[in-house]
């Protein structure tokens, strides 16, 4: 039975959820560690074929998780190395799985697993920076794939994994800020493409890039941190955009675009590790989106992330801009 129901918070007008008593308010970590490993082992459930669309994501997904509890033994590098080289297709992007095409989405999870796991050498490095290159439009804009869909997530793809890669001076960077400066709206916000509805996801991408590329001084911080800060919820957890229902991810979407405006005190800590460590699965570990729901790898790393960013239960400190421990990027650390 679910722990939660949704219900109409009176007090601010968002849709907000109950927590129970019974709720966690500690960090699981061990049951962390064997969701994942039991997640990428069991290989024939429906839960993992039917995501074989994003699978490269997902493997992202659970290393960073493992990277943030410190876990190192729990799969070898020769096994990711193959899984990452499996995909790299001939244009130099990488899929999400074999057999799929290429997209900038993968492209930037399989060099995030490389330098999680070191073996950025042995990517063809040359052909992903063309592959990435390729996606600029004139506009600055950039396509996700061949067929050129636009989105600011996009972007952060193509600019973290070149910064990851060190070649950002490939693409036109004063183009690919101009673009994003245009998907602000008035209230402070980011939308996928200009004049689209401002949403944290596409902050953070927004936010993001602009970090990458040393443009934070282009917006105002305060109006932004305003927008994103209003996005907590009674409970204490985040949601994407006014009068929707919070969601673990939203406290790593919204926390680190305030911990890259330098604002991460704007939401109320305490509440939110309420809300975090609620949305935890007591029997079989891993995160859900709110508590009582299923968990999956996805809400699992943002979930684990969010409380880094709080300094939380002895988790690896966190780079607000790349979703990694800041002890695997090093001096590429931006945040
Ligand atoms: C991991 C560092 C790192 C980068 C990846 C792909 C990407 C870059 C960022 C995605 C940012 C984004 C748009 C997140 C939102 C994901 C999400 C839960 C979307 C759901 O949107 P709706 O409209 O949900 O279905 P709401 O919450 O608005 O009801």
């Amino acid at each position: 039975m679910k722990l939660t129901e949704a219900k109409k918070s009176s007090e601010n007008g968002c849709n907000d959820v109950d927590i129970s008593d019974r709720a966690p308010s500690v960090v699981l970590r061990s049951l962390h560690s064997a969701y994942i490993t039991k997640y990428l082992s069991r290989k024939t459930t429906f839960e993992y074929v039917s995501s074989e669309y994003l699978r490269m994501s997902g493997i992202f997904w659970c290393v960073g998780a493992m990277d943030l509890m410190d876990k190192r033994e729990w799969i070898t590098r020769d096994e990711l190395v193959t899984v990452v080289l499996g995909c790299q297709k001939q244009s130099g992007g990488i899929s999400a799985a074999p057999g799929h095409d290429a997209h900038v989405l993968y492209t930037l999870s399989a060099v995030q697993i490389a330098v999680i796991f070191d073996f950025v050498e042995l990517l063809d490095v040359d052909g992903i920076v063309a592959f990435l290159k390729e996606r600029q439009n004139e506009d600055g804009s950039f396509g996700g794939d061949r067929y050129n869909e636009i989105d600011t997530r996009f972007t952060f793809c193509v600019l973290a994994a070149l910064y990851l890669l060190n070649r950002l001076d490939t693409v036109n960077i004063p183009k690919a800020v101009e673009h994003v400066l245009k998907c602000q709206n008035i209230d402070g916000g980011f939308g996928t493409r200009p004049g689209s509805e401002s949403h944290a996801g596409q902050i953070f991408c927004c936010l993001g890039t602009l970090a990458i590329t040393g443009q934070l001084e282009l917006v105002d911080p305060t109006k932004t941190a305003e927008w994103l800060a209003q996005r907590q919820c009674d409970s204490g957890g985040l949601n994407g955009r006014p009068d929707k229902l919070p969601d673990v991810c939203y406290s790593w979407w919204v926390m680190a675009s305030l911990a890259i405006l330098g604002k991460l005190d704007w939401i109320n800590r305490e509440n939110m590790k309420r809300y975090i460590t609620a949305c935890q699965d007591q029997e079989s570990g891993g995160f859900a989106d709110r508590p009582g729901d299923e968990p999956d790898p996805f809400h699992t790393l943002f979930g684990l992330a969010g409380l880094s960013l709080l300094e939380c239960e002895d988790l690896e400190p966190v780079d607000a801009v790349f979703c990694m421990t800041k002890r695997v990027l090093g001096d590429k650390s931006l945040c």
